[in-house]
């Protein structure tokens, strides 16, 4: 039976990403962009309808819900070749049109003033699956729409599918620009206290990190948006295509997300991807193993979270997942496990198992690729904390000169107090400080005062390799 997954897209960038993910969905499975399944791809043994439903015989549909405040970028979509491909009846336009002016408050109060339509296709979507698994939320925190309009989203979904997961695509700010966005910080603090508290996985998608990936491995200066986004479109790709590709490893999100997070707030994972593109001059020199992909996968340069992931000595991985693809055999697994081990080449938590799990994957057999073997790493480690550490002194530099408040004092949850602000930043401090017991060897003690209700089940975890590496 299928576990179905229910996209929500919000904002520019919620929007920018869904749509070079659906691209590479409907390339993957042979569905066309106008949501034909093209002939060569009649007889495929992929599970399609984890993300599509199907109206008819041949023709596919996403089970996406497109939503923004402002026409830009959805009258994009809508003008491209793929404006068949979405469901119209799941596209929603605020009628106003004028956005949230990257204000999370304007973008939250919108939301619920949006609620029963926004909720009617939700709804409607869930209704319209057999067994759905839950949502995936894919968005900025920086801005106004899908930070202000996702925090509520997603504490809405809590409420109204408690037992649906919730994995979100988030897109953290680029540091290393000077931002138009003068409010940042206090957007990304306020979706940051909703993603520890209402959403069961965060795959953090990290702009700075992107921009310096592409500079220095893809080579390109001044990279776009369409070039950053591809790269994370392969990292979406690649994190649900056990999800898509059935067989000896037959998982679904549940399996991979009780995998890789063991306590319930401690779950922001970081992205690893390799080879990529320009890495094709190193895999012609010689053939590139599963060793060579992991070792890399281990490397902080590859890794798409601007943390100093093995400069900090206390900082370790909670768990690692390893997605590989391409010509592997299985024995060389376990060897490359070995050697990982035997180097050393990734510091665990003291107080779990050290174990880096591996899914060997298939993939679609209609895209040609130049690598023989290629791997995504989904990693939980607790060096994550220092990217949370570092909104922390930004909000606190703003909020100490009383900077741009009025915008928010518009709004009715700012309208009195300001008391919405020191809360989501305690939340926030409550996660750094857990993130830092986390690498201590009494974390569980520590821990146990404070962990919540909301534990994630572990009995599929057997599907996965699983080596001790310590
Ligand atoms: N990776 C990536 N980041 C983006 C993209 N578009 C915007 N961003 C980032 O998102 C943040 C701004 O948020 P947007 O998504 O533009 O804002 P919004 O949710 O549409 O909200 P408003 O426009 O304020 O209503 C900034 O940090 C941008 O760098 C994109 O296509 N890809
Ligand atoms: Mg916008």
């Amino acid at each position: 039976m299928p576990r179905e997954i229910i996209t929500l897209q919000l904002g520019q960038c919620g929007n920018q990403i869904g749509m070079e993910f659906w691209k590479q969905l409907c390339a993957e499975h042979g569905i066309n962009p106008e949501g034909i399944l093209e002939d060569f791809a009649t007889e495929g043994t992929d599970r399609k309808d984890v993300f599509f439903y199907q109206a008819d015989d041949e023709h596919y549909i996403p089970r996406a819900v497109l939503l923004d405040l402002e026409p830009r970028v959805i009258n994009t979509i809508m003008n491209s070749p793929y404006r068949n491909l979405y469901n119209p009846e799941n596209v929603y336009l605020s009628k106003d049109g004028g956005g949230a002016g990257n204000n999370w408050a304007s973008g939250y109060h919108q939301g619920e003033r949006l609620y029963e339509e926004v909720f009617d296709i939700i709804d409607r979507e869930a209704d319209g699956s057999d067994s759905l698994e839950g949502f995936v939320l894919c968005h900025s925190i920086a801005g106004g729409t899908g930070s202000g309009m996702g925090s509520y989203i997603l504490e809405k979904l809590n409420d109204r599918f408690p037992k649906k997961l919730i994995q979100t695509y988030s897109v953290f700010p680029n540091q290393e620009e000077i931002s138009d966005v003068v409010v940042q910080p206090y957007n990304s603090i306020l979706t940051l206290k909703r993603l520890t508290q209402n959403a069961d996985c965060v795959v953090v998608l990290d702009n700075t990190a992107l921009h310096r990936i592409a500079a220095e491995r893809l080579h390109i200066e001044t990279p776009t948006f369409t070039q950053i986004n591809q790269l994370v479109s392969t990292v979406m790709s690649v994190g649900t295509t056990t999800l898509r590709y059935p067989g000896y490893m037959n998982n679904d999100l549940i399996g991979l997300i009780a995998s890789l997070i063991p306590t319930p707030r401690l779950h922001f994972l970081m992205t690893g991807y390799t080879p990529l593109t320009t890495d094709a001059q190193v895999a012609n020199v010689r053939k590139t193993t599963v060793l060579d992909v992991m070792r890399r996968l281990l490397q902080p340069k590859n890794m798409m979270v601007s943390t100093p992931v093995h400069r900090q000595a206390n900082h370790c991985y909670i768990s690692i997942l390893n997605i590989i693809q391409g010509e592997v055999d299985p024995t060389q697994v376990h060897k490359s496990l070995q050697r990982i081990r035997e180097r050393k080449l990734a510091q665990f938590i003291p107080w779990g198992p050290a174990s880096i799990q591996v899914a060997l994957s298939r993939k679609s057999p209609y895209i040609q690729t130049a690598h023989r073997v290629s791997g995504l790493m989904l990693a939980n480690h607790t060096s994550i904390s220092t990217l949370f550490m570092r909104t922390i002194q930004q909000f606190d530099k703003l909020r100490k000169r009383e900077a741009f408040l009025e915008q928010f004092r518009k709004e009715d949850m700012f309208r009195d107090s300001l008391d919405e602000f020191e809360s989501s930043r305690e939340v926030l401090q409550q996660l750094v400080d857990e993130y830092q017991a986390a690498t201590k060897p009494n974390y569980i003690t520590w821990a146990s005062g404070i962990l919540e209700k909301k534990t994630i089940s572990c009995d599929r975890l057997t599907q996965f390799y699983s080596v001790q590496v310590r």
